[in-house]
Formats: structure tokens, C-alpha cells, sequence
């Protein structure tokens, strides 16, 4: 065995301690940092340690594992949850506090990334009888944190006076021959201070900045944003915490028909209009129709004037074949799936103001007053064009019904009026290799008279216009850069003519055969829709100095809104409203591959309903995902997992705390807040991720503003569980003045997650507000300038009836969802197990080596996620991780059961039936009193112990416990002993 080390490496610094305490031989290599040790990894990873087997293993904690088994020491479940800890909690909190202390000379702000980890510990020393973190005698979980900590520690500068029991325990350890010497051998002895720390510092990419370390919470927190709170941020917050709702406006109702008013940001929403032939899947809601009203909720609750439209597109040939194969008229096709469409938006809670469509005559009246300007002013042109028919199918081919090769970029599937590969807008007859969509057979090339837009006449207006709107407005990069990849190549006259029936009539006399193409009358909906809305709609739609456009759309969609439709709107010169900021999404996949109507494959929007899951849970998860900067992936196992843990663990949890904390503890009541420094701390966390909030929404970043809503709710687990209200309820006047502090501060950040969270999931966000009973005019008071977090629930405030807010997602309700709406990875997932793993355990592999492979995984895994590498990557290394541990199983001859997912708790085991249950109820109020205390106080216990990831036989005795305790509990009330069922489980 070789151990290969590197001077300087605190990781280094873990397993020479352990190798020493263990005595394990082997020998030692001393390389400089950048060496290459582990071959097959792409960068450099100290330490290694080379196994007899020539395996090698290359994470310090698993090497520090492995040492100890070899001798005998093997990790209890209590260490391997330290080292689990130490890897996922302190070491992302220590790589940005050496990086501020050692290369920065920010000690202070080091200390307080810190604060969060050596908080935790010295709560779970102080809870601890043993002298050592899980024992009385040394473990390996002591050894690899006393390593960790020591850079840091060794500077008592940096440790608060208040962590005594931290600072035993370290010195304790320290004591230790083996650390001694392994201190020496990498550190110089001289922790902080030690000129080869701050080399192996540099040479180390910069860490991920944290915003904030929690103790134990769900694994995926924030790590972006470089916050660090100072004391000024701690005042104003307490300061703008105290003006409380006083002179806030309400947010008032709508009244219809919502028109343009001085002095106020209006502002214009659009969705790109969706096809009304066909169900709408998943990627198109995401995209077009939810994003704009997230962001219109939004634009409302800010005290914007919005207005909100969409609608059905509706013309095109794709309506007249749909009509052919249901045997309805076009007319009859699009009532049918206009309607479908409508409600499928409904159950999505997606509220526009108008919901129309483009069939309608106002859509012809101003489709041809365009045209005829357009006409006028000479922006059209005629010409003779070459088109595709198919004499199969005795038709012209419209755009769509074509597929060839891309005469660009040689893209094989390349539609008829564009390319999916590069982008570049292709004229059907360019195409190489033409094939009719329907029959597959080759189209011949007949020509026709027909009218063009005069793009290049119009090409340096439209330029300057651009650069103004992308200067000033917010365009998403995807927008910008296809916009600017297009008029890279110089525009060029488009056809807006079509030789089909199911249109907007041209009304040249020359043309009267003929009808608008798609794109030259969809864009137009938009004006067209307005007009049924309001006979004023020329108020939105001509009045680009009071009116800001916003267009939400998916990225395929953006020349047509970002150069065609503006250039026959210049062209009109009708002073016409143009897009002021453009938002494209990148696509959403399904699983590991694409929606397809066809094939059956992935979620279709009238599909959702039928789940179970409820609406507000698909939105915050398809918001979650949303496709800004790159494609993402639906996922259903991922949907389980930000269900269990965001939503249920974390929102659901820190609200539903707040809620009974005050219901069970203060009579519904909110207590009186006596605001010490650490509350103002919260307050002042709280109130900077409300800004940063703020300026994402404002940005139209939806996705990133998501994850700072989870963020607050997550300091506010936190907040709760370091000051253990449930336990001061309890104790001296003073405690219980805490206690109500606590929750009073607590109940106030639930109060402001109701808000936030109203864009995304409107109906949670009504559901708390009743249960907390919140005053109507919160709406409009957070979200008001820059954000301001005030009491909005003084004290005294009575609130109603809390109860759960979300369920869990069990595993195999996931699984047969998945099976149900196809994709390759439904069926991947059941394959392996069979097959590749059975072979194993015939090879009799040992389950030694397959342990540490999977131990070994698993921190490759923490690392990448720490790092915040691609997804794909993580997805990538998970993958193998489950292979990995479905081996192991097998190898232990249990069954290869997929794998419980992360964040998943156990059902719990229902206790045996007591022999209580026979005894007829009598209340007892004073018993009742200690018991609601013990139940709360063990419902925290089962928390935490989940929280942790501790031991499934462990959390499921501390559940029964907590039933026990319900049930006697119930009784003392005079209820009936029925189980209590557990929280967010299903009844
Ligand atoms: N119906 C294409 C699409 O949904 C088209 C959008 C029109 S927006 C004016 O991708
Ligand atoms: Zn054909």
C-alpha cells in the first residue's frame, strides 16, 4: 500500500493522523499538489492511497474509513454520520473560511462562515456525555474533524469565547501523539500561519462562495451569492423590521378592461400563442404560458399595471390535416382543442387576462390594415417562387410539412422554414433532400406568384431599434445572440404569402387564392387578441412611450419576434409598441430524451392533472427546472426528491414549525418579540435574500429567484433549530420569552414566504396566508421599492388553524408514474438490476471492496454536488453510484430493490396497538399539557435524527415513540386514540 501526500493539504493532514493512530503499515509518498496520482480522474487529487487490489482511493475520508476498518476500528453509524457531516457541511464552510483567512486576511469574516458548522458541533458536544464526538475513546470521525478544524482552530482568535466545549474537545484530540506529529508533517505545526497551507490554498480553484452555512438541512442549499452580513445590514433590518405594515396600499382587484395609466409601469405580457392542434406538453407550459404568469403575478403584486394575453394560433395547415384525420372542419378542430388548451391553463392556475385566439375577424381586420400599409409604403416585394408540392398528397407543402437536410449545416432533420440545429431560417426549396412529412415521398418544385417582406429595406431601422431595446431592456442571452446571429448574416426578403385555405385571406385582388403565412399573421394574434379583449386596445398596442412589451417565448420562436414581426411593425409606421425585453427559454426534456406525441412519451399538460400531484406542486417544480441558459431535464425521480425535500423538509416544515409553535404554545396568539442580536441577524439574512429576490424577478429570472425563497425558509429552520423554542417553553420567565421571540420572528418569515412564493404557487401561498390569517395589504408591503421584511404579525395577532401543506411523493407512486409516461430511463432503471448485477454475486465479488467502491462513489458524488458541477456530470456519477450500491446488495444476497431515494423517509412503523386504546377517553388537561410538549419535543427529535440521514431503524423507533406519545396525547384530550397520522404522509 502507498499513501500519496501532498505538504500544506489539511486533507493530507486527516490521514496521516489516522495512519499513525492506527499503525496501519504503508508506505508514504510526499508529491507536490498538482501531481496527477490517480490517473483516470481529471485533476489532481491528494490524498491518494494506493490499495494492495491496485485500486485506488482517493478521497480522504474514505481512506480514513478504510484505515480504521483495517485495524479494526469500524466506523459506528454515528461516525460515518460525522464524516458524512464533515464532507457535505463543514468542508464547503472551511474551504471559503481558509480562502478569507489565509488568503484574504479576512479573519472575522472567516469566523462568521463558520459560525453556522461550530455551532452545531458545540450543541451536539454539549448534548454528548463522552469525552470524544461519539464515544469515550478517539474515533476516526474525531481524527478527520480535528484535521479539518485545525487550520482554522489552532488561531484561537477565530473561535468564539462561547465555544468552550468545541475547544475542549479540540485540544483533547490534539493531545494526541499521532496528530502531534501528522500536524507537523504537513502544517509545519504552525496551522494558519503555515507558508505551505496558504501554497496549497492558491493552487486550489477559488471555492464556491456560500451566502450561509446551515448545520443539517437538506442537502441542496444555496451556495451561490457571496453575502456576508454586516452590522449596518443587521440595523437597517431591524429598523425597517419595526415600521410594520402602517401606510402599505392594498393590492386591488382588477378591474377589467385593465388599460395603460399615467404615472404607473405599464406593462404588456405576452406568451407565444400555442398551436391549438395539438396538447401542449410540459416544455411548451414552462416556456411560454407559466413563465409569463409567474411573471405578471409577480408584476402585480408589485403595484404594476399588467396586462396579461395569450391565445390559441390557430391557422396553418397543421390545423387543416389535424381536421382531415378527426374528420371535423378546421373551424370545428380548433373550437375542439381551443378549448382543451383553455383548460389545461386553468388547472395550471395560469391567469391571463385574456385567454383568445387567432380565427377571429378583428385578427383579419388587422392582419390587412398592416398588409395594406406594409403595401403602401413599399415594404413588399413580388416575386416568383419555387415551391415543394407533393403529388402524393396533391398539396403544397407548407413549411412545416417538409423535412430535408440543412443546406448550413448538413443537420439531417432540418424543417421546411428552419433549422433546430443551427437556428438559420431556411427556404423550403433550399432544403437538400426533400421529404414530405406525411407520405415520405419526394417533392417536385412548381412555381407561384407571391408577396415578400422587404426585410433588407428596413434592416438599419430594425438595427437601431434593437440596440436600443437590448440596451435598456432585459433580453435573455439565448434572444441576443440568435437576434444578432441573424442580422450577422444580412436579412433577406420572407415570403409572407401561402397557397393554402386555412388563413387570413391576402386581399391583394392579384392574391386572392391566397392566405398569410403563420409567422406573418401569429405575431399579429397578439394586437388581434388585445382587441377582443378591449375595443382600446391600440392604448397597449400604440403607445411604445407609456408601454413596456414584454414577450415570453421558447428560443425556436425568437427571429420571428426579435427581426420579422418588429420590421412589419416599423414598416406599418403606425407607431406601434415594440418588444422591450424578449424572454426565451432553452428546451425542457423529458427524462433522458424528448417529448414526442408520437412515441407516448412524457407529460402532457391534460395528463397532469390526472397524477394526483397537485398543480401548485407541478408549477414549483417546472419552475424549478426552467430551462434559463441551457435545456434541462423533467425528471420524475428528481420531481419526488424536490417534493420530499424542498417542498415537504424544508417550506413545508419550517412554515407548518411556525404555525404550531404559535397555535400549541401561545393560545394562537403571536407572543411579544423581544428582538435579541441574533434575531436581528435573521432578519437581516432574510431581508437580503428578499432583495436579492427582487432583483432576479425583476430580471425575469425565475428560476434563480425560486431558489431564494427555498433559502429563507431554510435559514428559518435553522434559526428554529439552534434556539429550540420547544424546549424553552419550558423553562425559566426568561426562556419562555425567548420561546415567543423565537416564534414570533419564526411565524413573521412564514408570513413572507407566503408572498414570495405567490407567483410560483399561488395556491399555497392563499393557503398559509388563511392559515396565518394575514392581513390583505401583505401582498403589496414586502414586495414594495427594494423589498422591505417588516412585522407584518405583531404581537397579539391571532392566527387560524395551521395544518400540513404538502405530501409526500412515495417511490413507487413515482416509479409507476414513470412507467406510465414512458421515456428510456423507465425502462433503463428496472434492466441493470437483472442483468449486469446478477453476474456479480456469480463472480463473488467481495462485499469489502464493493463497499469502499461505493463509499469512494458516494464522496465523488458530495464533491461534485459541493462544487456545483454540471448536472450532467453528477447525474452521471450518481448513476454509477446506484449501479454501485445495487451490486453491494446483491453481493450481500439482499434484493436489488432500486435504492431508496435521498430525501425519502421511511414509512414509519406503526406501534402496536396499545392496550390504552380499550380505556375509555378521559380528558386530563394537565396531563395534556405536558404531553403536547413531549409530543413537540419528540417531533423534533425525529426531525432531527432525519435531517441527519440518520439510521432508518434508529429514526423509525424515535417515530414510534413519537405515535406513542400522539395517541396518549389524544386521549388526554378526550379524543379518540386514533393514530395520529405523521405529518406530510398520506392518510
Ligand atoms: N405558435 C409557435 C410555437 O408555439 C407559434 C408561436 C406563435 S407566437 C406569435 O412554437
Ligand atoms: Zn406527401
Amino acid at each position: 500500500m502507498k499513501l500519496f501526500v501532498s505538504e500544506g493539504n489539511p486533507h493530507c493532514l486527516k490521514v496521516l493522523a489516522v495512519l499513525e493512530l492506527t499503525g496501519v503499515k504503508c508506505a508514504i509518498q510526499h508529491v507536490i499538489h498538482d501531481e496527477k496520482v490517480v490517473s483516470y480522474l481529471n485533476r489532481p487529487s491528494l490524498p491518494a492511497l494506493l490499495l494492495p487490489s491496485g485500486m485506488p482511493l482517493f478521497s480522504a475520508n474514505a481512506i480514513c474509513r478504510y484505515l480504521g476498518e483495517s485495524v479494526g476500528l469500524q466506523c459506528s453509524d454515528l461516525s460515518n454520520q460525522w464524516l458524512e457531516w464533515e464532507a457535505t457541511e463543514l468542508q464547503p464552510a472551511l474551504a471559503q473560511g481558509l480562502h478569507l483567512a489565509v488568503l484574504q486576511g479576512k479573519g472575522p469574516e472567516a469566523c462568521r462562515v463558520l459560525q453556522g458548522p461550530l455551532t452545531y458541533l458545540e450543541q451536539s458536544l454539549s448534548k454528548t456525555r463522552t469525552s470524544f464526538l461519539t464515544d469515550d475513546i478517539v474515533s476516526v470521525a474525531d481524527v478527520v474533524l480535528w484535521a479539518a478544524l485545525y487550520p482554522i482552530l489552532s488561531d484561537i482568535s477565530l473561535l468564539s469565547g462561547e465555544q468552550t466545549k468545541v475547544q475542549n474537545w479540540f485540544e483533547r484530540v490534539g493531545l494526541l501523539a499521532a496528530c502531534k506529529s501528522a500536524a507537523q508533517s504537513v502544517l509545519q505545526g504552525k496551522g494558519l500561519n503555515a507558508e505551505v497551507l496558504k501554497t496549497y490554498l492558491q493552487k486550489q480553484p477559488a471555492p464556491p462562495q456560500r451566502r450561509d452555512i446551515q448545520p443539517c438541512n437538506s442537502p441542496e442549499q444555496g451556495t451561490e451569492g457571496d453575502h456576508v452580513i454586516t452590522e449596518d445590514e443587521i440595523q437597517s433590518a431591524a429598523a425597517t423590521w419595526a415600521k410594520g405594515l402602517a401606510e402599505t396600499p392594498l393590492v386591488t382587484d382588477r378591474q377589467h378592461p385593465i388599460l395603460p395609466q399615467e404615472g404607473k409601469r405599464n406593462i404588456l405580457v405576452t406568451s407565444a400563442l400555442p398551436y391549438v392542434n395539438n396538447v401542449p406538453h410540459l416544455g411548451n407550459i414552462i416556456g411560454c404560458v407559466l413563465s409569463a404568469d409567474v411573471y405578471s403575478r409577480y408584476g402585480r403584486l408589485r403595484g404594476w399595471n399588467v396586462l396579461y394575453v395569450c391565445g390559441t394560433d390557430e391557422y396553418g395547415t397543421a390545423t387543416e390535416n389535424k381536421a382531415r384525420e378527426e374528420g371535423l372542419t378546421p373551424q370545428q378542430i380548433c373550437d375542439k382543442y381551443h378549448s382543451v388548451h383553455a383548460d389545461i391553463y386553468r388547472w395550471f392556475q395560469v391567469d391571463f387576462d385574456f385567454f383568445g385566439r387567432t380565427t377571429t375577424e378583428k385578427q383579419t381586420q388587422i392582419a390587412q390594415n398592416i398588409f395594406w400599409r406594409l403595401h403602401e409604403r413599399g415594404f413588399l416585394l413580388e416575386d416568383t417562387v419555387e415551391q415543394l408540392r407533393c403529388e402524393a398528397c396533391k398539396r403544397f407543402l407548407a413549411d412545416r410539412f417538409v423535412e430535408g437536410t440543412c443546406p448550413f449545416c448538413s443537420y439531417p432533420e432540418a424543417r421546411g422554414d428552419q433549422c433546430d440545429k443551427c437556428g438559420r431560417l431556411i427556404n423550403a426549396v433550399e432544403l437538400r433532400e426533400p421529404k414530405c412529412k406525411v407520405c415520405s415521398q419526394t417533392p417536385v418544385v412548381r412555381s407561384s406568384k407571391h408577396l415578400f417582406l422587404d426585410l433588407p429595406k428596413l434592416e438599419v431601422e430594425l438595427e437601431q431599434w434593437l440596440e436600443m431595446s437590448m440596451g435598456s431592456g432585459d433580453w435573455t442571452a439565448n434572444a441576443k445572440q440568435i437576434t444578432r446571429s441573424w442580422l450577422r448574416d444580412g436579412l433577406k426578403p420572407r415570403c409572407i404569402t401561402r397557397d393554402l385555405k386555412w388563413g387570413t385571406p391576402v386581399p391583394h385582388p392579384n392574391f386572392s387564392d391566397k392566405v398569410f403565412y403563420v409567422w406573418f399573421d401569429a405575431p399579429i394574434g397578439y394586437l388581434s387578441i388585445t382587441a377582443n379583449y378591449t375595443d382600446q386596445w391600440e392604448k397597449w398596442w400604440k403607445n411604445p412611450e407609456q408601454v413596456e412589451l414584454y414577450n415570453f417565448m421558447a428560443k425556436d420562436n425568437v427571429p420571428f419576434h426579435s427581426v420579422v414581426f418588429p420590421c412589419s411593425l416599423l414598416g406599418a409606421q403606425d407607431n406601434y409598441t415594440l418588444v422591450n425585453h424578449l424572454v426565451a427559454t432553452e428546451y425542457l426534456n423529458y427524462e433522458d430524451t424528448k417529448f414526442s406525441k408520437s412515441r407516448g412519451v412524457g407529460v402532457f399538460g391534460d395528463m397532469a392533472k390526472d397524477t394526483g400531484i397537485p398543480s401548485d406542486v407541478w408549477r414549483f417544480y417546472l419552475l424549478y427546472l426552467r430551462p434559463e441558459g441551457q435545456d434541462s431535464a423533467f425528471s420524475w425521480a428528481d420531481m419526488a426528491i424536490k417534493n420530499n425535500s424542498e417542498l415537504l423538509n424544508n417550506l413545508g416544515n419550517f412554515i407548518n414549525r411556525a404555525g404550531m409553535f404559535v397555535s400549541k404554545f401561545f393560545e394562537n396568539c403571536v407572543p411579544v418579540m423581544d428582538l435579541q442580536p441574533e434575531d436581528k441577524r435573521l432578519l437581516a439574512q432574510v431581508g437580503w435574500e428578499l432583495k436579492q429576490y427582487i432583483n432576479l424577478m425583476d430580471k425575469v429570472k425565475l428560476r434563480d429567484a425560486l431558489k431564494c425563497i427555498l433559502n429563507i425558509s431554510r435559514h428559518g429552520n435553522q434559526y428554529i433549530q439552534v434556539n429550540e423554542p420547544w424546549k424553552k417553553i419550558k423553562g425559566s420567565e426568561t426562556d419562555r420569552r425567548r420561546a415567543g421571540t423565537v416564534t414570533g420572528v419564526s411565524v413573521n418569515v412564514a408570513c413572507l414566504l407566503s408572498v414570495t412564493l405567490l407567483p410560483y404557487m399561488p395556491t399555497v401561498s392563499q393557503t398559509i396566508r388563511q392559515q396565518l390569517n394575514a392581513p390583505p395589504t401583505v401582498t403589496a408591503t414586502f414586495l414594495q421599492g427594494t423589498g422591505s421584511f417588516v412585522c407584518a404579525l405583531p404581537a397579539g395577532h391571532h392566527i387560524g388553524t395551521v395544518s400540513p401543506l404538502f405530501q409526500k411523493l412515495e417511490t413507487d407512486q413515482i416509479e409507476a408514474l414513470k412507467k406510465r409516461f414512458g421515456g428510456q430511463q423507465a425502462k433503463a432503471a428496472i434492466r441493470p438490476a437483472q442483468t449486469s448485477a446478477t453476474q456479480t454475486v456469480v463472480n463473488g465479488v467481495d462485499t469489502k471492496e464493493l463497499t469502499l467502491a461505493v463509499a469512494e462513489q458516494g464522496e465523488k458524488v458530495r464533491t461534485l454536488k459541493a462544487q456545483k458541477a454540471e448536472k450532467a456530470a453528477i447525474t452521471a456519477e450518481v448513476t454509477k453510484l446506484l449501479e454501485l450500491k445495487k451490486q453491494l446488495a446483491l453481493a450481500e444476497g439482499k434484493s436489488p430493490e432500486p435504492v431508496p431515494m435521498k430525501g425519502t423517509n421511511a414509512h414509519p412503523t406503526p406501534s402496536p396497538a396499545p392496550a390504552v386504546q380499550a380505556v375509555v377517553s378521559k380528558a386530563d388537561p394537565e396531563r395534556a399539557k405536558e404531553l403536547t410538549l413531549a409530543v413537540t419535543e419528540q417531533g423534533e427529535k425525529v426531525r432531527t435524527l432525519k435531517a441527519q440521514k440518520a439510521e432508518k431503524a434508529a429514526v423509525t423507533a424515535e417515530v414510534a415513540k413519537l405515535l406513542e406519545l400522539k395517541k396518549q396525547l389524544a386521549l388526554a384530550e378526550g379524543k379518540s386514540p386514533e393514530p395520529v397520522p405523521m405529518k406530510g404522509t398520506k392518510k
